[in-house]
């Protein structure tokens, strides 16, 4: 059920108007809403609407790429990025894995652990699981982060660990996340943990990092 707060953030977003969607996004966290909401209950919510649009003959690309980039916008606000630190918290490597071009869950992740101080490297979508490998190695990263939205990516989410391995990050820990990838288990993806949320993957992360040496 839509929360009645984000009925206008909703509408602005579905109608690409990105910005409205900005000034209603401004506009409710200055009433006392957290971002955290805005995004799962506001975004979240939006994206689901637009489901319809991306599976039956209505599909318009154009209107999709417009909700995508208004989503973009208000994330970047409620996130601002800012210059990523050199030396974070902790280095995370995040990518959508080849043959998957949807992007956004990833970036509003990314924000999001750049928002808590952690130093994250995104390779973009689309990525070869060679290229997510040897940057974990060569970054030093504590963890890698995998997103998924098409189920066809569930065979390559499987192999990462492999090439984690191959690369000698054999103790690297490996969460997943995205709509596909919730939908499993971390069992059945071979990961250490699937993220409901990209603020529920913060939180794993923030865990994970208060307990190491
Ligand atoms: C927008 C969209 C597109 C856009 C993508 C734009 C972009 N730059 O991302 C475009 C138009 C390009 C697109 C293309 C396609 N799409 Co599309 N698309 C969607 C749509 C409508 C929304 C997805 C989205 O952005 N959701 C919003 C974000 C914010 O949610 P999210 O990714 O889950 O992220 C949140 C969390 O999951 C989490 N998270 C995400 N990743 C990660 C990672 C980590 C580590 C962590 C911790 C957290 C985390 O953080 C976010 C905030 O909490 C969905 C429908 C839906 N309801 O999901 C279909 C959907 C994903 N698409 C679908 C399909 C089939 C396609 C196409 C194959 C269509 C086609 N026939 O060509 C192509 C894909 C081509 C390819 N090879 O990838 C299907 C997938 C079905 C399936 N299960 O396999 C869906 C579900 C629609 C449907 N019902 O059929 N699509």
């Amino acid at each position: 059920m839509l929360n009645p707060a984000m009925n206008q953030l909703v509408a602005s977003l579905l109608d690409g108007d990105h910005a409205a969607a900005l000034a209603e996004a401004r506009r409710l966290r200055a009433s006392g809403l957290a971002a955290e909401q805005i995004v799962t209950e506001g975004l979240e919510a939006a994206m689901r609407r637009l489901d319809d649009k991306c599976t039956v003959e209505s599909f318009n690309l154009l209107e999709i790429m417009l909700v995508g980039r208004a989503v973009s916008a208000v994330a970047n606000e409620l996130y601002p990025e800012g210059v990523p630190p050199a030396q974070g918290r902790a280095t995370f490597v995040i990518a959508t894995l080849e043959g998957d071009v949807h992007d956004l869950g990833k970036n509003i992740a990314k924000m999001v652990l750049i928002g808590k101080g952690y130093r994250v490297v995104d390779l973009g979508k689309d990525c070869p699981l060679a290229t997510l490998a040897n940057a974990a190695l060569r970054e030093h990263a504590q963890a890698v982060l995998v997103s998924g939205l098409i189920t066809s990516v569930i065979p390559q989410v499987r192999k990462v660990r492999a090439a984690l391995d191959e690369c000698g990050l054999a103790g690297i820990k490996l969460v997943a996340g995205g709509a596909a990838l919730k939908q499993s288990s971390a069992e059945a993806l071979n990961v250490d943990y699937v993220a409901e949320t990209a603020f529920d993957g913060a939180r794993y992360l923030d865990g994970l990092m208060r307990e190491a040496p």
